[in-house]
């Protein structure tokens, strides 16, 4: 079978309609931190402390998307997709986090959704993906309500200046991440080792997304709301008890506690009382839950890997989040658990690739909420690129997207809903605090110049879209 009719196949498979899309979010784009008014977010200050990066870098130049709408734009219309996930930066548009607004910041997301919409790109916006403007972290961050109450505050702000052309929109993205590697281990900005308060920054997360929520819905009730949660199937390293137990306190913490929350306006009640070991949730008002679980559109999946545990932590473990530098556990309550791999083949994160878990999981999140779309919002893999020639040969990411579309088309043959795909990355970016030491774009960038070169994987996928479209016009 040729690549291509290997493709057709592929597409083939997916219901008219389906949305093929890349992503990627603000911080790890736009650089020009400092332009045309933008505050400063939890991510510029953290950058700054010493160890924080593995390679001291920082967002400041990024890919210099802020200064290349046309440039981004026209990348996204060169690979043919239907779709262009991004997100807003919040202290672009309201520096201190509050009800004041940056003008040039929303024009420059103006710019971009004008271009997008030109271009025949269909927008899905982000509202959060991480990047909290310092002044709220001043007053105490996620932990504290006040930050939640700000956030609802500016989805109303930009549903205003751009719902007559955005209907895609997603509130929070992996709020795991957000609450447990911000607050608990520390490898995330604010790089804070706070346990009890990791959870009431979860908690706080959740009602950002209530509240953005209702502002989006009251704006325009047809507009789609989404949470970006990121899944990850956990297994058991034995049979055992003790291992067991560390699989279902896994799942509990990173999978259901926030799919319960957003979808059964409640938190599991085992994963309540692991957690009681260090936080009496007392930041849990009246009201809370159901705001929380105000009606969801779609739930946005972000899939990437799958974690086997052991109760045993002494038992060879490795960290979850692989963290390039010093952090604590992400695992408030759970941190005697550890994690091991099984042979199979890794990313360069560390990764372990497992497609089938993918189809595992949409099965799973279809048969435990069967009411609720359910949308890929990231999928990819970080390799080692090299540009030889003009060209960049990355066979083993062309393999891990064959092989996760396969088990998306796996999961819709088994009658899940499932309505977009969005690889992560468009482009190589800034990863975090890996800094640009980890590539995950469909599009090489040299860091240097901004150059920008279309990977193997990316004509693989632009081709994927190509016959996708004759199936049926995306959403
Ligand atoms: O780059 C990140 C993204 O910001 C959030 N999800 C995981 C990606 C890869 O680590």
């Amino acid at each position: 079978m040729t690549i291509d009719n290997d493709q057709a196949a592929l597409a083939a498979r997916f219901p008219a309609g389906f949305a093929w899309g890349a992503a990627t979010s603000s911080y790890q784009v736009e650089g020009s931190t400092k332009a045309d008014g933008r505050g400063k977010s939890i991510w510029d200050v953290f950058v700054d402390e010493p160890g924080r990066v593995i390679d001291g870098s920082n967002g400041e130049k990024a890919i210099d998307s802020y200064r290349n709408v046309e440039g981004d734009v026209s990348l996204v219309k060169e690979l043919g997709l239907h779709s262009y996930r991004f997100s807003l930066s919040w202290p672009r548009i309201c520096p201190e986090g509050d009800g004041r607004v940056n003008r040039a910041g929303l024009d420059y997301y103006q710019t971009l959704v004008d271009s997008l919409l030109e271009a025949g790109v269909t927008p899905w916006v982000t509202l959060y993906h991480w990047d909290l403007p310092q002044a709220l972290e001043n007053g105490g961050g996620w932990p504290k309500r006040d930050t939640a109450e700000r956030f609802g505050e500016f989805a109303r702000i930009a549903h205003e200046a751009l719902g007559d052309r955005v209907k895609h929109w997603i509130t929070v993205n992996e709020p795991w991440c957000a609450a447990f590697l911000g607050y608990a281990s520390g490898e995330h900005a604010p790089g804070r080792q706070e346990p009890a308060a990791s959870i009431a920054a979860a908690h706080h997360l959740m009602v950002g997304h209530g509240l953005a929520s209702r502002a989006i819905k009251e704006g325009d009730p047809d507009a789609t709301v989404s949470i970006g949660l990121n899944f990850y199937p956990v297994y058991a390293a034995t049979d055992a008890p003790p291992d067991l137990d560390a699989a279902r306190r896994i799942d509990g913490v990173q999978n259901r506690f926030f799919t319960d929350a957003a979808l059964k306006g409640r938190y599991p009640e085992d994963v309540v009382e692991d957690f009681s070991a260090v936080t009496d949730f007392s930041f849990v008002e009246v009201g809370d839950m159901e705001l929380i679980n105000a009606p969801l559109d779609c739930l946005s999946v972000n899939f990437y890997s799958k974690f086997t545990v052991t109760g045993d932590a002494d038992g060879g473990a490795v960290s979850a989040s692989a963290a390039p530098t010093d952090s604590g556990s992400p695992w408030p309550a759970n941190d005697h658990i550890g994690f091991v791999t099984t042979g199979l083949p890794q990313t360069d994160m560390g990764w372990e690739i497992a497609p089938q878990g993918l189809t595992e999981t949409l099965k799973r999140l279809h048969n435990n909420y069967p009411d609720v779309k359910l949308a890929i919002t990231e999928n990819g893999a970080a390799f080692p690129d090299k540009l030889v020639d003009g060209q960049v040969a990355d066979s083993e990411r062309l393999e891990y997207f064959r092989a996760h579309v396969g088990a998306c088309a796996d999961a819709v043959d088994e009658g899940v809903p499932l309505v977009a795909y969005f690889a992560w990355s468009l482009a190589d970016n800034f990863e975090w605090a890996w800094g640009y030491t980890k590539r995950f774009g469909l599009v090489y960038v040299d860091f240097e110049t901004g150059q920008r070169v279309v990977k193997d994987s990316g004509k693989w996928y632009a081709d994927l879209v190509r016959h996708a479209r004759s199936h049926g016009e995306a959403q």
